[in-house]
């Protein structure tokens, strides 16, 4: 058995024929609604699928989930949360996604790495270096195959967020309109430095659009199995 949040010896997800999609965007972009559709069309092809989220995504991982999102770690300041969400993607990663990938799934992740990129670096708390160290400790080389970055005005996401959440937001939700500004900033940053892993979608078009747009960026950038054949009754 390989030691606890062992990094895998392998780039992205090749260990295995699984592959590795990540959903990031900021609050209400759409990404819940499109991993499950998502999902879906890829469990039609006859893949194993599995959709997981972060922070969570594990036993561990969920409990670490709840210290963060009530808040209660906000107090410790921005270096304890940026490790806090370390400490649960590497349980997450342990558990959940690789030894998914590495029996052949396909891992659809609501979040993963860039949150923190965007989320805790975004605002200058955190520096990159010290960002990019945790990443390298807790991600290794299980990077996303692809990545699908939903884009709405802040305005927009917030409003859905809150329309769906009722008046108590969370600790991320309750940040004020510049830090959600900023944020969609950092996640079209990350996407335009990394142009062959990300895929920038328009999250303010109805589902059924965004949906669509996500199954073409799929289809391009990952190869899929045909479409099983129906069976025909004689
Ligand atoms: N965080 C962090 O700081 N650092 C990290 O490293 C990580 C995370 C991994 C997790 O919150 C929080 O942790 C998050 C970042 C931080 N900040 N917050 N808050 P979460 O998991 O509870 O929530 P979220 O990830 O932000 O997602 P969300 O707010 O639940 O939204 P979503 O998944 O993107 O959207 P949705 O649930 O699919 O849709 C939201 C509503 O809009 C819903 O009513 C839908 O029916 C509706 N919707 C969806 N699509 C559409 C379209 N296309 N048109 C119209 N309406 C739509």
């Amino acid at each position: 058995m390989p030691p606890r949040n062992a990094i895998s010896a392998t780039p992205g997800s090749s260990a295995g024929s699984g592959r590795f999609i990540t959903f990031e965007g900021g609050e209400g972009a759409g990404k819940s609604t499109q991993v499950r559709r998502l999902a879906e069309r890829l469990a039609e092809r006859g893949l194993e699928v599995v959709t997981t989220r972060e922070p969570g995504g594990s036993p561990g991982a969920e409990v670490i989930r709840h210290v963060l999102l009530a808040g209660v770690a906000k107090p410790l300041g921005p270096l304890a949360e940026a490790t806090l969400f370390a400490a649960a993607r590497a349980d997450h990663l342990d558990v959940t996604i690789r030894p998914a990938l590495a029996r052949g799934a396909w891992v659809i992740s609501d979040r993963f790495a860039d949150s923190t990129r965007a989320y805790q670096g975004a605002q200058g708390q955190v520096s990159a270096m010290l960002l990019d160290a945790l990443e390298a400790a807790t991600v290794g080389l299980t990077r996303p195959d692809l990545t699908i970055l939903l884009d709405i005005p802040a305005e927009e996401g917030l409003a859905r967020a809150a329309a769906r959440s009722g008046a108590r937001a969370d600790r991320f939700e309750s940040e004020d309109l510049t830090f959600h500004r900023n944020l969609r900033a950092a996640f079209l940053d990350i996407a335009a430095r990394e142009p062959e892993r990300c895929v920038v979608v328009d999250g303010g078009a109805p589902p059924e659009r965004v949906a669509e747009a996500v199954w073409q960026a799929v289809s391009a950038r990952l190869a899929l199995p045909k479409p099983r054949r129906k069976a025909v009754r004689a």
